[in-house]
């Protein structure tokens, strides 16, 4: 039966980690895949969830099934980090889910059965497994303008004038902060303006927030998503754990509804339910009941608050250092990094100058021009300067 299948596609950013840990030069940097790094180059578990595995671990008396939803107060947790203050929070429904993937694919596959000839509208570029999950799924794809190599920033008219375009059959998936390559974020009033289109028009919102914390702080990164699901009376949410709460490896988010009201957001929990027991039937249950440990006792939530605080921090101050570095040999044609937002930067570097770093100077970044500015050390900040100018020369 498989003989006929042909090789399956590598994606990009995980071959890029098997190619980095063959390599064996010394001074070798990974710039590829999204895991945050602290100043060591470690991944480290975070406290708060060291001190909630320690909790669990003494107090969990059993290993029986969960349920479809997963664990109920981590989906409550999940809903108060990112609706809290709103008119949406008593008109939402949250479902665990294997990470943000697995509610990309539960709301696709909710919206393939509600309509199934609905289109999803991506931000050009966009996170690498959007477009494979939403086709997967069933559902059409299609690319609005979004980022401008020229200025790295946004270029929301561009943005706008095309999202007026879309109609009640449309889709439109925005990343919730820290935008998935580009660290290039849009403003509150693009926020207020695609809520004004969605109203006029019909859309549907789907915020996906995987990096909340990481861009402006824990508050401040919901804003954009909290006006949005004050103002308009559906819409729907991919989150994840697996940046802010170190978790990769748990999988662990939650799919969410908000409708015009809590019973009809609780019949598209129900449709949720029933989709994910045809496909891996419950999620994981460790790392949720690590977060809603967290998140249920002051004590953990302040540990972890900090902790986050700290992170950001440091995503902060290595992009002030890379900008300041390149500054200092000469050019401001990086200042943008500075002003990107999380993780990465779009660098604008072609697929050819992003192999020329790989190849003279051991540096990892992926082919779209992306880097992880996480993966830097502060020690390696004018090596990595230098190694920029140089190929971008
Ligand atoms: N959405 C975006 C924008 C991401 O960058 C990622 C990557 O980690 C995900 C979703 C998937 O995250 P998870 O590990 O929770 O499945
Ligand atoms: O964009 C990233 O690097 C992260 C991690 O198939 C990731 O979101 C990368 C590729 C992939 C799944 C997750």
């Amino acid at each position: 039966m498989f003989k006929q299948l042909t090789q399956a596609q590598l994606d990009p950013i995980l071959s890029l980690s098997i190619a980095y840990r063959e390599d064996r030069r010394a001074d070798k940097m990974d710039l590829g895949i999204g895991v945050y790094r602290n100043s060591q180059g470690e991944t480290p578990i975070m406290q708060a969830v060291q001190q909630a595995q320690q909790y669990l671990l003494a107090t969990q008396t059993t290993k029986a099934y969960v349920g479809l939803a997963g664990n109920e107060v981590f989906n409550q947790s999940m809903m108060n980090l990112l609706l809290s203050g709103t008119s949406a929070h008593s008109r939402a429904a949250a479902v665990q889910t294997p990470g943000a993937s697995g509610a990309l694919r539960m709301l696709a596959d909710l919206m393939c059965l509600a309509q199934p000839d609905t289109t999803v509208w991506l931000t050009n570029p966009s996170y690498v497994n959007h477009k494979p999950v939403m086709e997967a799924a069933g559902l059409t794809v299609k690319y609005y303008p979004y980022f401008d190599y020229a200025t790295k920033q946004v270029n929301s008219d561009a943005m706008l004038a095309e999202l007026a375009k879309a109609g009640p059959k449309d889709v439109v998936l925005l990343h919730g902060c820290c935008h998935n390559p580009t660290g290039a974020d849009i403003s509150f009033a693009d926020w207020q303006a695609v809520t004004a289109l969605a109203n006029k028009n019909g859309f549907l919102p789907f915020v996906d927030i995987a990096y909340q914390g990481f861009g402006d702080g824990l508050e401040q990164d919901a804003a954009g998503l909290k006006y949005m699901a004050d103002n308009i009376e559906e819409m729907i949410v991919a989150t994840s754990c697996s940046k802010n709460f170190g978790l990769y490896r748990e999988r662990t988010g939650a799919a969410i509804v908000i409708s015009d009201s809590l019973q009809e957001a609780q019949k598209a929990k129900g449709r949720i339910l029933q989709l994910a027991r045809s496909t891996y039937t419950m999620p994981p249950d460790h790392g949720a009941a690590v977060v809603a440990t967290i998140l249920t006792d002051d004590d953990l939530t302040a540990v972890w608050k900090q902790e986050l605080v700290e992170m950001h921090g440091r995503l902060l101050s290595l992009r002030a250092g890379l900008t300041k570095a390149i500054r200092a040999q000469g050019s401001d044609s990086f200042d943008f990094i500075e002003k990107h937002k999380g993780m990465f930067s779009v660098t604008g570097l072609s697929p050819e100058q992003i192999e020329r770093l790989r190849k003279e100077f051991a540096i990892y970044a992926v082919g779209d021009g992306r880097v992880n500015i996480a993966g830097l050390q502060e020690q390696q900040i004018d090596y990595l300067a230098n190694a920029l100018l140089t190929v971008s020369q």
